[in-house]
């Protein structure tokens, strides 16, 4: 799906404001530093970057009270709205945006901008969290645990300021999510409703991740546009611990990087969200150095890298 020579577009978005901890902005400047940009040449790729202007979006953002539960819906809005637009005009160049967060609001601007080039991509969601929470079903008011249900077009979804430029583009169908183990009541009724098809973490100890993956792929098809939406929570906090909700009992680092070579593997990648790196978290330099080195090399495993 992608013009040759294969280009990834890296899209730096340093923005935070669908979670309450500060830091996750710095991620995307740590994924740099630690060299991401090189490594990806040195698979073969055309490496372009850009930085989102997220400081300017959120000056137009003069106050930004709640809206019902949502918090910093305008700012969440105006960014989204803007990567949204940068995202499709990778797409529609023919190039393998890979957007670097920041938190998983961004996930609303991400696959809305793959789905006006792909309308058909099925979105590989990888997350301790289902994230799909609505405006009415959300405890904590926090953005980041909602991009799905806006993406979906969920009942409570159709709201300013959302609903002046994103028009739901995602069918339940359409989506898998891998590694899940921190899921609302709320949530569990929409997954179930909707028929979602997740695997757990549960469903990880039952088959082993080689037989998960078969069977995501057996679920969306091995022909689609594939988007995939990664969490670096999703693997365990020992593995990952510098991010804002790290939930025990997630993906080892063999786990965690199979889904993503697994997903290379069919040809099929047309984009890829890096997020929820806060290198203000976790125990030490230690922690901070691991979990990026981690964004990188999920990277660079959804881009090709091969263990041989
Ligand atoms: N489901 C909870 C917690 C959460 C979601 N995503 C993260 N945490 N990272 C919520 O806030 O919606
Ligand atoms: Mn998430
Ligand atoms: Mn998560």
């Amino acid at each position: 799906f992608l013009e040759q020579p294969a280009t990834v577009s890296v899209l730096s978005y340093p923005f935070s404001g669908g979670q309450p901890r500060a830091g996750v902005d710095k991620g995307p400047d740590h994924l740099v530093e630690a060299g991401l940009l090189k490594q990806l040449q040195s698979l073969g790729w055309h490496v372009e970057y850009s930085e989102g202007a997220v400081d300017q979006l959120l000056a137009t953002v003069k106050s930004d009270a709640d809206i019902g539960k949502m918090k910093q819906p305008r700012a969440v809005s105006a960014v989204t709205k803007q990567l949204a637009a940068d995202v499709a005009a990778v797409a529609q160049g023919g190039k393998l945006p890979l957007t670097l967060g920041g938190d998983h609001s961004l996930a609303v601007g991400t696959v809305a901008g793959t789905k006006r080039k792909f309308p058909d991509a099925a979105l590989v969601w990888v997350d301790a969290h289902a994230d799909i929470n609505t405006p009415l079903t959300t405890d904590s008011g926090n953005l980041h645990g909602c991009p799905v249900s806006f993406l979906l077009g969920l009942e409570g979804t159709d709201v300013a300021p959302f609903n002046e430029w994103l028009k739901p583009c995602l069918k339940p169908e359409d989506l898998v999510y891998i590694g899940l183990r921190d899921i609302d009541n709320g949530e569990k009724k929409i997954l179930k409703d909707l028929g979602v098809k997740v695997f757990t973490m549960h469903d990880v100890d039952k088959h082993g991740i080689g037989k998960v993956m078969d069977l995501v792929l057996d679920h969306i098809g091995r022909d689609r546009p594939i988007h995939l939406s990664y969490d670096v929570d999703a693997l365990d906090p020992t593995i990952t611990p510098s991010t804002g909700t790290p939930v025990r009992g997630g993906l080892n680092f063999r786990e965690g990087h199979y889904i993503a070579e697994a997903i290379a593997e069919t040809g099929n990648l047309v984009a890829l969200d890096v997020v929820e790196v806060n290198p203000s978290l976790g125990e030490d330099a230690a922690s901070v150095a691991q979990t990026v080195a981690i964004g990188c090399s999920l990277s660079r495993a959804a881009l090709g890298e091969t263990l041989l």
